[in-house]
């Protein structure tokens, strides 16, 4: 109980504090609690509807919702739902994923490996010891490690596996490519916009803080103190924190601010099935990375009955199918 109380307040003083300091802290804060834990599942199935089932804010509606897909799955053409998978002398031998189930730009990554069927391991790293990450200098998730070689950066370890798989010698990167490149702007606006918009909407209010940090203890890899402090307490700090976060990025009203990113995205698509057109490329595979560990949250299903991103949405859960996670 005093060990409970203590990790409390350490848990809060440490997210408080971050508070009141400048951007890196709010990044920090954005990591340890919203997006290192909402974005994951530490269960060893690896199937993406367990994993939506596993949740467990989808118990009506989201589980509804995963029964909709699956049978909206089974009624799309075969056209949707092939892939390209790479060449078998092509594909590593191991690749281990090292990361926080909830956070988007693992999640990111994550989609990628699902879409091509590259089998990985998941490392649950904790993120207040984040000790399975400590030979590692890279002090963020995700890390990805590929036949021994250590990647990181969400977007470069994309770039880098991509090249591998497709059997390039010349590593190109997203950062070398065109502003023009349409696949390219859209990864850009992932990262430097839809992600900022997630936080506040997943804490926006008390219901929906302690829905995420629910979530986010299920999932993540946390002692049973850490469990229960870090669920009220980080559910309590964070709900501050994202009004904080809400006057850094601008955003006056975080579900509007959600919507339109949805509908942006809508947009961008221009009646195509994926913004790559008849197949996902690397910018549908982020969007849908980075909201798949807030669909079925509170945040998510608003967003999908108030946009019309759903289809879209479904195709891609259609078209990634299921993890190619394997047991670690
Ligand atoms: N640009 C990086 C950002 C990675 C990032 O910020 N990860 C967060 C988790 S979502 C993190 O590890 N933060 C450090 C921490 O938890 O202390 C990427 O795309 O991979």
């Amino acid at each position: 109980m005093r060990r409970a109380s203590t990790l409390a307040s350490s848990v809060l003083s440490r997210t408080l504090t971050s508070t009141l300091h400048d951007g890196g802290a709010l990044s920090t804060i954005k990591h340890r609690f919203l997006l290192a834990s909402l974005y994951s599942t530490t269960s060893n199935t690896g199937n993406s509807h367990s994993r939506r089932i596993f949740n467990p804010f989808s118990s009506s509606l989201g589980v509804a919702g995963a029964l909709v897909s699956a049978a909206a799955a089974a009624s799309l053409s075969q056209d949707v739902l092939a892939k390209e998978p790479p060449r078998a002398e092509l594909v590593p031998k191991e690749v281990v994923l090292y990361q926080y189930e909830a956070c988007p730009f693992c999640n990111k990554v994550k989609a990628y490996l699902d879409y091509y069927d590259i089998p990985y391991k998941v490392v649950e790293v904790n993120p207040i010891s984040k000790k399975e990450i400590k030979w590692s200098d890279y002090k963020k998730v995700p890390i990805l490690m590929v036949d021994g070689e250590q990647l990181v950066d969400s977007s470069a370890i994309i770039d880098k596996l991509g090249n591998k798989i497709h059997g390039k010698e010349i590593v190109e990167s997203a950062s070398d490519k065109d502003d023009d490149d349409e696949e390219i702007k859209w990864r850009r606006w992932v990262d430097n916009h839809l992600v900022h918009v997630l936080s506040p909407n997943i804490y926006r209010n008390t219901s929906e803080a302690l829905e995420s940090f629910d979530y986010i203890t299920s999932n993540g890899n946390f002692s049973f103190a850490e469990k229960i402090t870090v669920k009220y307490a980080g559910a309590a700090a964070m709900y501050f924190v994202s009004k904080k976060l809400k006057k850094k990025y601008n955003i006056t009203d975080e579900r509007a601010a959600l919507y339109e990113a949805a509908e942006t995205w809508v947009d961008a698509l221009n009646g195509r099935e994926f913004l790559g057109g008849s197949k996902p490329n690397l910018a549908d595979l982020a969007v849908f990375g980075v909201l798949r560990p807030i669909r079925y949250l509170r945040s998510g299903r608003d967003m999908v009955e108030q946009t019309r991103i759903g289809d879209w949405y479904t195709r891609m859960e259609n078209s990634v199918g299921g993890s190619a996670r394997i047991k670690a």
